[in-house]
């Protein structure tokens, strides 16, 4: 009921809603309405009401809710239910323990801040409230399980062509960095759970930093972590990225799992590669080996050639890789 409330207002941006004909069309009492609008200015709406004339909007939080980023949505699914907190220990946990009771597939759970953000391999992800974008997609897709490592693609090529309509530039460290300026902006940590042949759900966990400060990030990952804020020199709109992120993901997923065809994005991350003809070092667990990017293949995985002329496609799994000369 808030929702539609709300929906009311901001249709009408300009003016006074009366209080009689929020509730004639809502069919809710006046006190009931009082109430509601009570509780919206507690989530941090300013509403204005004046006797004889009713409510009028004057301004909205920042604040990556349903309401906010519907405006931005296109979807017929992905991001249809989103599940939305203040603060939480990480959306992908909360995401999977949700996964199995509800859910429609392309519910969303997302946070203003994670007090235990995950990184891959048990590392840690800096989340702080208000500054970026921390998102989990839960997906239900007849997929091989195989095929779950794809999806940390999809999602990049989501993030780079949504940051893309901000007029900002950036790049894929394959297999699941986006960064700019060799620095990195970006993390998605796709998790499965899975029996032999058949997924029961896919988590794709997107962690953006969007408007976080140089200073506000702490000492250990300062020179390695950026916000698309300190490149571009201006605040961006969360709930916009957002809806344009989620709009982009959903092309490309359903190109992918109902049509089978990855193409458009393997060739968003191909051109938008921050690795395709580097010297890198590939680290696989206390392992590392010096090689040279060279592709990345119709499935997804990026083809190396060592110094031996040797050529391998990798698979994501838990490899990282680190520029030569930089993080990249
Ligand atoms: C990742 O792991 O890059 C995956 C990050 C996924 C975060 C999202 S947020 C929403 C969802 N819910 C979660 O709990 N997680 C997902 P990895 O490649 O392992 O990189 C982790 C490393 O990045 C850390 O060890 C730090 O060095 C660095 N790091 C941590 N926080 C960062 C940040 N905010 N920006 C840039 N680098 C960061």
């Amino acid at each position: 009921m808030k929702n539609e409330i709300l929906k009311l207002l901001k249709k009408n941006p300009d003016s006074f809603v009366s209080g009689q004909s929020i509730s004639d069309y809502l069919k809710v009492s006046r006190t009931a309405i009082w109430k509601y609008m009570n509780g919206l200015r507690e989530d941090g709406y300013k509403i204005e009401s004046v006797s004889n004339k009713g409510y009028k909007l004057l301004s909205s939080p920042d604040l990556l809710t349903f309401e906010e980023i519907e405006p931005y949505l296109n979807t017929n699914f992905i991001g249809r239910n989103i599940i939305h907190f203040n603060s939480i220990d990480s959306t992908n946990i909360k995401a999977k323990k949700l996964a199995d009771s509800i859910v429609k597939d392309g519910t969303i759970v997302i946070a203003e801040e994670q007090t235990s953000g995950k990184g891959r391999l048990g590392r840690n992800w800096i989340s702080p409230q208000y500054k970026g974008i921390w998102m989990s997609i839960i997906l239900k897709p007849d997929l091989n399980p195989i095929e779950a490592v794809k999806l940390t693609q999809i999602a990049a090529a989501a993030v780079v062509t949504g940051t893309e309509e901000f007029g900002i530039k950036t790049y894929i460290k394959w297999p699941n960095d986006i960064v700019i300026n060799h620095k990195k902006v970006c993390g998605i940590l796709t998790e499965m759970n899975a029996e032999l042949t058949r997924i029961n759900y896919v988590i794709v966990g997107i962690g953006i930093n969007v408007n976080i400060d140089e200073t506000e990030f702490p000492g250990d990952i300062k020179h390695i972590a950026t916000s698309l804020k300190i490149e571009s020199k201006k605040s961006i709109n969360r709930q916009k990225l957002a809806g344009n992120i989620l709009n982009n993901f959903e092309k490309l997923y359903v190109q992918f799992v109902k049509q089978n065809d990855l193409s458009s994005s393997i060739n968003i991350c191909r051109e938008n590669s921050a690795l395709i003809g580097k010297n890198i070092i590939i680290i696989n667990r206390e392992t590392s080996v010096e090689a040279k990017a060279i592709d990345i293949d119709e499935d997804g995985r990026l083809l190396v050639e060592y110094k031996d002329g040797r050529r391998e496609s990798l698979i994501s799994g838990e490899i990282s890789i680190r520029g030569k000369e930089s993080y990249i």
